[in-house]
């Protein structure tokens, strides 16, 4: 017996160091892809490099709140932009219930609010910002042909963070002067950025960093700061600005099991400001397609992403 025993131990020994790293499963890795340039760069980066691991890579258009339930029912396998001010909450509510890991966070800090291009704080437009407290004395110049005399703020999708804005709005005592507008899709943010631009008027938009507009210059408005509890949807009376915030990853819980190796590279995985930036850039400014897009950004990276494959 005792022989036995140290002849497997011998065996188990013997073919430790092709046991101990399975293969990733031919199953394919699902990646979901939103309404937003760098997430979806982002996603045929990240599928490029577990293509280029060998493995099998699908994507599909997903709600980008509903995706962490899909995660954890396991139609999706990773979430490769968790915003912390938009998304934090589903993230953690999925994770609560079990089903979805954190999987870390990247290097670039993150802001989703409301702001307004650099000239308009160049131009004095409306003196005191960014500052909130100087939207009191300027609505006229944010009015637009839609929004009543009032001054607009245009929003991103309501699919994003549904009513935390007009919230704000109220619960900043602003309601009489200001209203939001939710724009159909990112695209429209930037035409009417561009075209407000043109005409040198004032403009309030929803946007975030890292995005494409960081090399040319968006100031975000500062309202009061963000705490844990301030929204209205966790309890409080909205009141607050954004938190300066994270950018997680996010995975099925089966995902290091199934797919060892790429999980220990999607989990190594970290992009800074200038790279997220980047991926966006070369769509809403160069025109290219989003799989073109990541093609060129792996090509001219491999100095960033390689060493997470190693
Ligand atoms: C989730 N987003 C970056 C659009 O705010």
């Amino acid at each position: 017996m005792k022989k036995l025993i140290t002849m497997l131990c011998a065996a188990a020994l013997a073919s430790a160091p092709f046991s101990a790293i399975a293969a990733d499963s031919s199953e394919p890795i699902v990646i979901p892809t939103h309404n937003w340039s760098s997430q979806v760069v982002m996603a045929y980066v990240i599928g490029g490099i577990f293509e280029k691991m060998g493995n099998n890579v699908e994507y599909v258009p997903a709600d980008s709140q509903a995706v962490y339930e899909a995660i954890r029912n396991d139609d999706i396998t990773i979430s490769h932009e968790v915003w912390q001010s938009t998304f934090g909450k589903s993230f953690y509510n999925a994770m609560e219930k079990g089903g979805v890991i954190d999987a870390g966070t990247h290097e670039a800090e993150t802001l989703e609010e409301m702001g307004v291009p650099q000239y308009v704080i160049d131009d004095n437009l409306c003196p005191g910002l960014p500052n909130w407290e100087a939207l009191k004395d300027c609505h006229e110049v944010f009015a637009t042909a839609d929004s009543g005399g009032k001054g607009r703020w245009l929003e991103g999708p309501q699919s994003w963070h549904g009513d935390l804005m007009p919230d704000r709005i109220e619960a900043l005592g602003l309601g009489d002067k200001y209203v939001v507008k939710f724009a159909g899709g990112a695209d429209a943010l930037w035409a009417e950025l561009e075209s407000a631009k043109k005409e040198g008027r004032g403009i309030i938009t929803f946007n975030w960093t890292p995005n494409f507009t960081d090399a040319e210059g968006f100031v975000f408005i500062e309202f009061p700061p963000f705490f844990d509890g301030c929204r209205k949807v966790d309890g409080g009376d909205g009141s607050c600005g954004s938190p300066k915030g994270w950018l997680k990853k996010a995975a099925n819980y089966k995902f290091p099991k199934t797919h060892p190796s790429a999980y220990k590279t999607f989990s190594k995985l970290s992009f800074s400001t200038k790279n997220i930036g980047d991926m966006a850039s070369l769509v809403d400014i160069d025109k290219m397609s989003h799989q073109d897009a990541a093609k060129a950004w792996l090509a001219s990276n491999e100095e960033v992403w390689k060493p997470f494959t190693e």
